[in-house]
């Protein structure tokens, strides 16, 4: 049932400005309208849709804040609901004070996601849409932004919509023509049910394979950071982030464990990994750190390797070995070699360095973590590997791996289908095949659902959106 009043702060709990406390529900405009007082003595029941009043929220006698409310009526309302957001100052205690009145007033607390899991309800949003709303809200770059905004309006879930809607035609047709089995007619054109089929195939394959990069922009790239003990991979990471995050010190073997964090830079996430420096160890807890480390590079996207100075300020032999094996070990990982602590040699040096080292290290990335020189260069090395051409496209990209699985399901249901129907299988069984595609397209826009999903989903939220 979801006929009561839901009542929640929608603004971030601690102290503002202003807050926004937010009811939802058939009596929600009766219920504010019997705690304020308008200014200009106006009966909040009588005003229009999509209007602001200013006045007091008051309980008998005593004034409680001064406050601008809003008023949606429905069906025109973020729930398809009446719904009364009200500004008031935004000190804890007058938040408290207003949601206890209103709940004293007959309103329920909400729950996480119940404003959005109304919408659902009441039509507002399909399932994907209201999934893009929470991550909307937690995205934190460019690139996931432009991801939920575009969920959000519904690209992707129009299109398989639209597919669904089509292909519930064909099964139709063919369930029609099971009723008239003794007739032997064909109601459903086959060489069109072939071209839909195709294009289906088409549009999930293009889905399934945007989750890689979608999910990657979602999480942020992985970037690990390794080499040997006390090159400078921690300093390094300092550096990238900004803050002291890992420890640093003269000590080889400092870090142990792996330590991770996420900045965006250019409007793309990246969580840089900082690794425990590789070397043979007899020590435990540096072993256990070391077998991490290669666990890390399995799972980055890019590695960055730090390349030692010799005391006289030069590569040793063992350094272009190492690199070579990670190459092989790891081809199909971006490499990037990094040089740091030039601030040691001088420029004639390092040019010097440079030269010799090119046929070996063909882009070699000179820096100084300590004093920060180069490291914008090699942020910006990082944004040039990344291939954002997808997202430049405006191309629909799949971060939910939830739709991710509906999609996989869908695909091979369709793949059934699709063999169905080129060797001639029958209807009733076609049939089976296309409903089990059709469920699965359903699950992803939500006209398929059970509570345990929506709880999953909206358990997810935030109370108040
Ligand atoms: N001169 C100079 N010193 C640096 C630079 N980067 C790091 N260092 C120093 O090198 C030492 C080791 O730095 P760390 O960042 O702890 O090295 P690490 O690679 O994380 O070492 P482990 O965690 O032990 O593997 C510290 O004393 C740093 O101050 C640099 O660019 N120039
Ligand atoms: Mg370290």
């Amino acid at each position: 049932m979801h006929n009561d009043t839901i009542v929640a702060l929608a603004t971030p709990s601690g102290s503002g400005a202003i807050a926004v406390i937010r009811l939802s529900g058939n009596e929600a405009i009766t219920i504010a309208s019997t705690c304020f007082k308008s200014v200009s003595n106006k009966n909040l029941l009588k005003q229009k849709t999509h209007t602001i009043h200013l006045g007091h929220i008051v309980e008998n006698e005593r004034t409680i804040d001064e406050v601008l409310v809003s008023i949606f009526k429905d069906p025109n309302s973020y729930t398809g609901e009446n719904v009364v957001e009200i500004s008031c100052h935004g000190s804890s205690y007058i938040q408290q004070e207003i949601i206890q009145l209103f709940l004293r007033q007959g309103c329920r607390m909400a729950t996480a996601g119940e404003f959005t899991l109304r919408a659902f309800l009441n039509g507002k949003l399909d399932l994907s849409q209201a999934e893009a709303v929470a991550d909307l809200i937690s995205s934190d770059n460019e690139a996931s932004h432009q991801i939920a905004m575009q969920q959000m309006r519904g690209g992707f879930s129009s299109e398989i919509a639209k597919l669904r809607e089509e292909l519930l035609n064909f099964a139709s047709l063919i369930e029609l023509e099971l009723d008239f089995a003794e007739e032997d007619v064909e109601f459903a054109d086959r060489t069109q049910f072939k071209q839909l089929i195709e294009r289906i195939t088409f549009v999930l394959k293009r889905l399934i394979d945007s989750f890689s990069v979608g999910n990657v922009i979602k999480n942020g790239i992985p970037v690990a950071i390794v080499g040997e003990p006390n090159v400078g991979k921690s300093t390094l990471l300092n550096a990238l982030l900004n803050e002291d995050r890992a420890i640093v010190s003269e000590i080889a073997g400092t870090t142990r464990d792996t330590i991770e964090d996420e900045i965006s830079i250019g409007g793309i996430g990246f969580r840089f990994i900082d690794t425990a420096g590789i070397r043979d160890t007899k020590d435990v807890v540096e072993s256990i750190g070391i077998k991490k480390t290669f666990e890390k590079i399995e799972q980055a996207q890019v590695v960055m390797y730090i390349s030692p100075l010799t005391p006289k300020g030069g590569i040793a032999e063992e350094t272009i070995i190492e690199i070579e094996k990670i190459k092989n070990k790891f081809p199909q990982k971006q490499l990037l070699v990094i040089l740091n602590k030039i601030d040691q040699i001088t420029a004639t040096e390092l040019a010097d360095l440079i030269t010799n080292l090119k046929p070996h290290v063909p882009n070699l990335i000179p820096i100084s973590a300590k004093t920060g020189f180069g490291v914008e260069a090699l942020t910006n090395k990082l944004l040039d590997l990344i291939n954002t051409g997808a997202l430049r496209n405006n191309e629909t990209i799949v971060t939910n791996s939830r739709h991710y699985d509906a999609l996989l399901k869908a695909f091979e249901e369709i793949q059934k289908v699709q063999f169905g129907l080129e060797t001639g299988l029958s209807g009733d069984l076609l049939a089976i095949d296309i409903r089990q595609a059709l469920y699965h397209f359903g699950e992803i826009t939500g006209e398929i659902t059970n509570d345990d999903l929506l709880g999953n989903i909206f358990a997810n939220f935030c109370i108040g959106k």
